[in-house]
């Protein structure tokens, strides 16, 4: 019994405002994680036009900056895979078999769709709805067995899992008869399946950044207000602006992570001032325990600049040069066709498709 490939995915929306949230919920963690294992990051363009329609022009320029923040952040696209999503067609044929694997009942309780499709669902396009299979497909395409994601995705990863395992179950005795089983682990039992069941990588002091305006709410791409976010391309000034504007409340920073309890404004700033200096909040709290937000502020816009700026200057020199970037996802979605190819003949001879391996 062969045992699976170890093999990381992940994916970042074209959907304009790339923020903080996704540089280091997202991004930021993407980069050591090539130095262990076979990486694939894709720019999921078939998610962005779930919630509503994109202007063409938008949409390809947004494509384009999620490319240069992967670029910029050192991901590097020969030894590992960047592509855009829609590319590679077999992520929506894989969707499709996996809409005829999942329940309606799994998708009606995701909380995303929930909140995106608001109370008249009716309006909500199918797609919405149908979002996390597509997702288990990105994913499951390349039967990558670890995905880094912000806190948010927790719900649609352990979709994923169920979506693995119901195929894994409902196929069993074909799996194995076609001798496509791979070993793994489903909790202390060891079993054979086709899909791996993905680990969710999250954590790290800024799985989940908040908005700067409300530290009760994520930090979001289309939230409203622009304060309420430090978007990748904000200049030095912006940031500097954001920070010093950003909701806190009149106590000084405490000694201990408890004493972030109930401060949901202090603890996010605390957060990602720990990623950003790539540790974590009690070290934070040890050098600044005591400081009012009149001095830790300053600091936070000092190492936002230092570590953000850079990178903003990296996109846009790549941006300047787009046939370039294309060049990138052309080479990335090529070499991502070969992986998902092979695996949706696998798959189509397991449902018993007749010509999958012509
Ligand atoms: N606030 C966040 N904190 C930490 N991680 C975050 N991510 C998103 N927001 C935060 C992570 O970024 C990755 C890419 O997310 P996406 O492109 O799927 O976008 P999203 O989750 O739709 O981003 P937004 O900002 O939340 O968009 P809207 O406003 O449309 O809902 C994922 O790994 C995600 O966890």
């Amino acid at each position: 019994m062969s045992k699976i490939q170890e093999r990381v995915f992940s994916g970042i929306q074209p959907t304009g405002n790339l923020h903080l949230g996704n540089y280091l919920g997202a991004i930021k963690r993407f980069v050591p994680l090539q130095n262990d294992y076979d990486c694939i990051y894709c720019v999921v363009d078939l998610h962005a036009i779930t919630a509503s329609m994109q202007n063409p022009a938008e949409l390809a320029d947004n494509i384009r900056e999620v490319t240069a923040a992967f670029l910029a952040a050192g991901i590097d696209p020969q030894k590992h895979i960047v592509f855009n999503q829609s590319q590679v067609a077999e992520h929506a044929e894989l969707a499709w078999i996996f809409n005829c694997v999942a329940r309606m009942g799994w998708l009606s309780r995701m909380t995303q769709f929930k909140d995106k499709a608001g109370k008249d669902r009716e309006k909500a396009s199918v797609g919405l709805f149908a979002y996390p299979s597509l997702m288990a497909a990105d994913i499951l395409t390349y039967r990558a067995t670890h995905v880094p994601v912000g806190e948010d995705q927790k719900q649609h990863l352990e979709l994923t899992r169920d979506i693995a395992q119901k195929f894994n179950n409902d196929y069993s005795e074909r799996i194995s008869d076609l001798g496509l089983g791979e070993a793994m682990m489903v909790g202390d039992e060891k079993v054979q399946g086709y899909f791996p069941l993905t680990e969710p990588l999250i954590g790290g002091p800024a799985a989940r950044v908040m908005s700067l305006r409300d530290g009760a709410k994520k930090m979001s791409k289309s939230d409203p207000s622009d304060l309420s976010r430090i978007v990748m391309t904000d200049n030095s000034d912006a940031i500097a602006k954001k920070i010093r504007k950003a909701k806190t409340d009149p106590n000084p920073l405490p000694e201990t992570l408890e004493g972030l309890v109930d401060r949901p404004d202090a603890d996010n700033l605390v957060g990602i001032y720990a990623a950003l200096s790539d540790t974590d909040k009690a070290s934070v709290l040890s050098e600044y325990a005591g400081a009012q937000f009149g001095t830790f502020k300053p600091a936070l816009v000092e190492l936002a600049v230092e570590k953000i700026g850079p990178i903003a200057a990296e996109m846009r020199r790549l941006q300047a040069d787009p046939a370039e970037i294309d060049a990138v996802l052309a080479n990335g979605a090529d070499r991502a066709r070969e992986i998902a190819s092979r695996v949706l003949v696998d798959v189509k001879e397991i449902i018993g498709f007749v010509g999958a391996r012509r």
